[in-house]
């Protein structure tokens, strides 16, 4: 039979489930590397495109043969496996789930997401759900600096379905990834959006997986002409593909201090008579926008001393 190009829904254990032209087929990778996935945590992830093959003696079923190149994508370094681990891949938008009190903001975390959606250039949003759980006047000052910076702030509950109508109005006719810490409550705005499935879809995710959250990947539904991707829940998030020395410019707040640092290449990390620095002391950035800098920085650091 002939060769059909799709996208990958969802996947675990090494069968996808891949949206064709046949309809959805349940697909697992042929031989024991996907051609374009080499070297990666995880060869798929949601929102790939693929050329497979349908199986005839078995309806439902195909063999998946290569994996497109990718427009972008949202990726994190794997600690464990060693290895860039892709969320999601060729996004419009990535909503950033925060929480503020259970599990307790991190804004450090989100800037590590908004970092890995600039240099992908996809655009990112931040949504604090929870908000019937109150806000601080620490995260709502972290919150304007994010909008300062051009970042959408959403404040919303899905528990008391609040706040969400904007978000539908953002994330229309896209293909949205949801991403945050676990427990902030992606799931839970994504069932507002589209009641029901996301239940169905955890249980089969479970069938497949042997009842293990470990290995299973996110997931693609459609909605409203566009697409929505639930993700789990990453405890870390260490951007990757980011060389140390770019990484400033990514902050762009740090752009017009920089201007008077003593070095024209200042990294704003070790060097003398740093303006960026003494910017985050007179408080002209903000200390923990800059704390949060420094961090990715040594990550990053560390990561290309040890690369081989
Ligand atoms: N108070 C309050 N609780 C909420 C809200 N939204 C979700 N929750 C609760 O928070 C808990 C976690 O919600 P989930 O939607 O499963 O969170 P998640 O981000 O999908 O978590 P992972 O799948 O583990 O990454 C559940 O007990 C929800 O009922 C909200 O707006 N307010
Ligand atoms: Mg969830
Ligand atoms: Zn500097």
């Amino acid at each position: 039979m002939n060769e059909s190009g799709g996208t990958i829904l969802y996947g675990a254990n090494n069968i996808f489930l891949v949206r064709g032209p046949e309809g959805i087929l349940q697909c697992r990778i042929k031989g024991k590397v996907l051609s374009g996935g080499k070297g990666d945590y995880n060869p798929l992830a949601a929102g790939d495109r693929v050329r497979y093959r349908p199986d005839p003696g078995n309806p439902g079923n195909g063999v998946l043969l290569e994996r497109e190149e990718r427009r972008n994508a949202l990726a994190r370094w794997n600690r464990k496996g060693r290895a860039p681990q892709t969320l999601a891949a060729n996004l419009d938008l990535v909503v950033c789930v925060a929480s503020p009190h259970s599990p307790p903001f991190r804004p450090r975390f989100l800037d590590r997401l908004l970092v890995a959606c600039d240099r992908e250039g996809i655009p990112g949003l931040v949504c604090l759900n929870k908000i019937d759980q109150g806000s601080a006047p620490w995260i709502d000052e972290r919150l304007e600096d994010f909008r300062a910076r051009g970042v959408p702030v959403l404040l919303a509950s899905a528990a008391e379905n609040r706040g969400l109508d904007i978000l539908r109005d953002r994330i229309r006719g896209k293909r949205a990834v949801f991403v945050g810490q676990s427990g902030v409550g992606k799931t839970s705005i994504l069932n507002r959006l589209l009641p029901g499935v996301w239940r169905k879809v955890g249980r089969v995710c479970e069938k497949y997986n042997r009842g293990s959250h470990t290995t299973v990947l996110a997931h693609l539904e459609e909605w409203e002409g566009g697409e929505l991707i639930d993700t789990p829940g990453v405890r870390e998030f260490e951007p990757h593909g980011i060389p140390p020395d770019e990484l400033r410019f990514l902050f762009q707040e740090f752009a017009g201090p920089s201007e008077r640092c003593a070095y024209p290449r200042c990294t704003h990390s070790h060097e003398p008579s740093c303006a960026v620095r003494e910017a985050a002391e007179s408080g002209e950035i903000l200390p923990d926008r800059y704390e949060s800098y420094l961090r990715i920085f040594d990550l990053l650091s560390l990561r290309e001393r040890r690369a081989p």
